[in-house]
């Protein structure tokens, strides 16, 4: 790798912009030299592996592509499990992700720079002839200011950008009119209503056809915004106003962000997540880099880089001083109070966060970077991919992943500053991660629960627009892309914008801000990027020797709270503050302490007790924060033991042809049978149950005898259907949900009751199925009769499916027996069972609305905004003895802390594999219709080796 790095700032040779191109055009060198003289740490990569990677990402993305265009244009989204497009309004709605879909065939517009960057000239041709012939931009739909800008101007911009410069090299485009850019400004034209505000802050959503306010728009009636939402818009509309010469565009997106900078807080120079658009009031004052707030430092940056406007690079130096200040842990990034910035607002990170060490290497603030990236990857190591939300000590927060491709990014950026192989190592690992959990038969699935790798019917558009671009240039040299990537920009959608808009059409007057820093110290601005042989002083084992010490920060134990414990904890004499986790009602050490802190315990009249903080009533200031803080931590300590009390959801997989295990469904489990946690998965064809809804004996025993048996929600009780399938000698039930359209992409999986007796006797695992997940079962069989299935805790590896570690059951003779063997015991059971009594006892918390002054304001839940103290948490008698700890140690229960490349569970399954008697089902076939399945099996194997080659 020789170049210093796409859209790196520090290390751009940016062409005729002055400020900007004398530092970069230096710090270019330094960066030549730190790739070139690297000798030690991670094996180098060749240039053949290098290429093979790089091809890898391209049959990649021709599958997301092609499955995209052939099954789902002009739909905004392909949804891959289902294969078709997902259209607004004939879909159950999932809230605001929708928001981003203007029926205006998002993945195509934002795949079109992709196309591109990844050489695929003739593809991008035609993908433009299609925008322009297909893409109607007047649709009656409301749509996000925000993802309309990133997602469609961006892509627009980003084609039309591409398109001129092969325009000009006189191959490609040359019919080429500016068409993509007029399409560009007619969508500028249709954002530019929501940004009618007093305060110029943009209203967060818009209706395509109609605007704002006029009844028939249907929105306009916000009253606030995020900050990310506010402040990411002066990349795509300065490009779209230097492009075109009208003005507009940028002054808007210059004034909402001269807005946004007036309402920082002064003290602590940090901004919220969300903003009131008339008051300019924080609404919510936590902080943080990640989701709500990201991109708004990102653009501050960028648009520095892009603009050349000084004041941008103060302000984000401002943010940044306060970010490394205050939110910055290494290797940890913790959101704060933005009054109270020396107080944790959280004890988890959300996935969005992974930009920022990308952000930092553009910074050229490099060891921090390297540190969280390290940090993220060993959460990605432990889990496959970045769970939405972790904890501090780096445990499932919220399981969910969309193919998000931040962290792809970072490690691009981290490449490029480095020359590290090791970061291409990693990027190797998402490609395997991508392609053995995330890939099926009709594109890449979001990942519905990495902790069971379960799929959603959902593959964003920002997996084309970013993903594959950063891992395709993480692996390419400079000669395997067709022009130089060094001349543009990447906005936060990836797309590409030309420097080279520094010089041109600057029209637009910039606000004199030179006396609104007087008040900042000197310090605070870095005017020159850092000389790359200062942080790589000949010492290519400088990245590596960040990363060691971090090593094992996320370990197979889950080690709890490497959160930043305070100074004041450790002030001489003074005990550490005490710890919700160790705080128990009856401990009258603990009561005294409490006090001091200025909480009360109060006990109320059902038996509970509640606990108010009244921060004024404590010893001291500082007092009051630590019982803030514990105030915090036994909200967070609540809602996370509320959550264990779960049982986590289950996975059902197809494992017959042609699914091969690539079609993962989500699955509720029961309170009774067979706990898949505890055992090993069960395997079985399936067969639909008579009568469906299996409320009585079964007439059809001889059908679903050694299957699983299907059947329909409603009637009865689950545990009634589940003893009658049993009775009829399945091994496994799976219920379908008879509300049809029902999905759990769009409603909560619950776990099925008992039916309030002993289940002691239901010895069979039964699963829960919404109806669509259910009928791609039921269309399976009907497209293929014989359908198998996995019921388990967690999807298995396809490779360990197929490579005869778990023999397809028609080639191995069946053995009773051992299936006896896979059926607990009623003594285990019984265990199992009080194992799970004592991990439901958990605490309850309730929440009391008080007033109380700004400056005291808590989290009062987890994931929503700080509420005004006085605070205050109820805990039910039960937990008064009990000292939350100890329900909190992660279990087998929710397999979080499970390495899933090591699972116990596989290893089970290959000493019984090696048994030849194995058998999940008894289907009797002749030999030669054996071998033909055989024979496709291995096909299918082989091709999935090569794909993951
Ligand atoms: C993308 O749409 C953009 O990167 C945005 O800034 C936030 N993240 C999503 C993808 O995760």
């Amino acid at each position: 790798m020789s170049e210093a790095g796409g859209a790196l700032g520090c290390g751009s040779p940016v062409p005729q912009r002055a400020p900007w191109n004398l530092v970069a055009a230096a710090t270019a060198l330094y960066l030549v030299s730190a790739t070139s003289v690297w000798t030690a740490g991670a094996t180098p990569m060749n240039r053949e592996e290098k290429q093979k990677l790089g091809n890898q990402v391209l049959e990649m993305f021709d599958h997301a592509y092609g499955n995209y265009m052939e099954h789902a244009y002009p739909a905004d989204e392909l949804m891959p499990l289902t294969c078709r497009g997902r259209v607004r309004g004939q879909e159950p709605s999932r809230g605001d992700v929708d928001d981003a879909l203007g029926k205006f065939s998002l993945t195509l517009i934002d795949s079109l720079d992709t196309l591109v960057v990844l050489n695929k000239t003739k593809e991008f041709e035609d993908a433009v002839r299609k925008v322009l012939r297909d893409v109607n931009l007047d649709n009656d739909v409301v749509v996000s200011v925000f993802e309309t800008n990133i997602r469609v101007l961006g892509g627009l911009l980003g084609g039309h950008s591409l398109a001129i410069m092969l325009k000009e090299k006189g191959e490609y485009m040359q019919w080429y009119k500016d068409e993509l850019l007029q399409m560009a400004k007619q969508l500028g034209y249709k954002l530019l209503p929501a940004f009618n505000t007093t305060s110029g802050l943009p209203y967060p959503r818009i209706n395509l056809k109609f605007g704002i306010r006029k009844p028939e728009a249907r929105t306009g009636t916000e009253t606030d915004t995020c900050t990310a939402c506010a402040g990411t818009l002066i990349l795509e509309f300065a490009a779209l106003s230097r492009f075109t010469g009208a003005t507009i565009f940028e002054e808007y997106a210059r004034k909402a962000l001269d807005f946004l900078w007036e309402k920082r807080q002064r003290s602590s120079n940090l901004v919220g997540v969300t903003i009131n658009i008339h008051t300019g009031d924080w609404v919510r004052k936590d902080s943080g880099v990640g989701a709500g707030i990201d991109s708004y430092y990102e653009y501050l940056l960028k648009a520095y880089v892009l603009l050349g406007d000084d004041s941008f690079l103060e302000r984000f130096n401002t943010h940044y001083d306060a970010i490394m200040r205050y939110i910055s842990q290494p290797p940890l990034l913790l959101d704060v109070h933005i009054h109270k910035p020396m107080l944790n607002a959280r004890t988890w990170m959300d996935a969005l966060l992974a930009f920022f060490p990308g952000l930092q290497v553009l910074k050229g603030d490099i060891r921090p970077a390297i540190e969280t990236h390290e940090m993220l990857y060993q959460v990605i190591k432990k889990h496959n991919f970045l769970p939405e939300a972790f904890t501090t000590d780096f445990r499932v927060h919220w399981a969910q992943h969309p193919l998000r491709p931040e962290f792809a990014e970072s490690t691009y950026f981290l490449y490029k500053a480095t020359g590290d192989p090791y970061y291409l190592e990693v990027g190797k690992t998402l490609i395997e991660n991508l392609n053995k959990y995330a890939r099926v038969p009709c594109g890449f699935a979001a990942m519905k629960d990495v902790r069971t790798g379960s799929h959603e019917d959902r593959m964003d558009s920002f997996f084309l627009a970013e993903m594959f671009k950063y891992l395709y240039l993480l692996f390419a040299d400079k000669e395997d892309i067709i022009f130089d990537i060094e001349d543009y920009i990447f906005t936060t959608e990836a797309h590409l914008l030309p420097l080279w808009l520094s010089t041109t059409n600057q029209r637009v007057s910039k606000k004199n801000t030179t006396s609104e820093y007087t008040e900042l110290d000197d310090s605070n601005f870095d005017w020159t990027c850092p000389n790359t042989q200062i942080l790589f002083p000949n010492d290519p084992l400088y990245a590596q020797s960040i990363r060691e010490p971090l090593k094992n920060v996320v370990d197979k134990s889950c080690p709890r709270g490497i959160i930043r414990v305070r100074e004041e904890s450790f002030r001489s004499g003074a005990k550490p503050p005490l710890r919700a986790r160790d705080f128990m009602a009856t401990n009258p050490e603990h009561l005294e302490i409490l006090k001091k802190m200025g909480v009360s315990l109060i006990h109320l009249k059902d038996g509970r007790v509640q606990l108010v903080q009244h921060a004024i009533q404590a010893a001291s200031s500082i007092d009051a924060e630590d019982g803030l803080r514990f105030m915090q931590e036994m909200i967070e300590l609540s809602s996370q033991q509320q959550k264990e009390q779960q049982l986590p959801p289950r996975a059902v997989q197809i494992v017959s042809h042609p699914f091969f295990g690539r079609v993962v469904l989500t699955a509720g489990p029961a309170q009774f049978g067979l706990d898949l946690s505890k055992h090993k998965e069960t395997r079985g064809f399936v067969a639909s149950s008579k009568p469906y809804n299996g409320c009585s004996e079964l007439t059809n025993p001889e059908a679903v005898m050694g299957k699983i048996a299907l059947i329909q929600r409603g009637q009865c009780m689950f545990a009634e259907k589940a003893r009658n399938i049993q009775n009829a000698g399945a091994i496994g039930g799976i219920v379908i949900d008879d509300n049809e359209g029902s999905s759990s992409d769009t409603a909560p999986l619950f776990q099925m009751a008992g039916d309030g007796k002993d289940t002691d006797d239901i010895k069979i695992p039964m699963l829960f199925l919404f109806s669509k997940e259910g009928s791609i079962i039921l269309d399976a069989i009907r497209e293929y009769e014989e359908v198998e299935v996995l019921l388990s805790d967690k999807a298995k590896d396809r490779a360990a499916i197929l490579k005869g570690k778990m023999i397809p059951s028609y080639i191995i003779n069946s053995n009773p027996e051992m299936e006896n063997e896979e059926q607990p015991s009623s003594e285990n059971d019984s265990q199992n069972q009080s194992a799970e009594q004592i991990i439901s006892i958990s605490q309850a918390v309730d929440l009391v609305d008080q007033e109380a002054p700004e400056e005291s304001s808590l989290s009062s839940h987890s994931d929503s905004s700080p509420a005004d103290t006085d605070n205050a948490a109820s805990i039910s008698p039960a937990e008064q003895t009990l000292n939350p700890m100890e329900n909190q140690e992660p279990t087998s229960l929710d397999g979080e802390c499970t390495d899933l490349d090591n699972q116990p569970q596989e290893q089970s399954e290959t000493e019984e594999d090696s048994n030849p008697n194995v058998s999940w089902g008894k289907k009797v076939q002749p030999i030669d219709s054996i071998l033909a399945d055989w024979n496709e099996d291995i096909e299918a194997f082989e091709m999935m080796e090569k794909d993951e080659l």
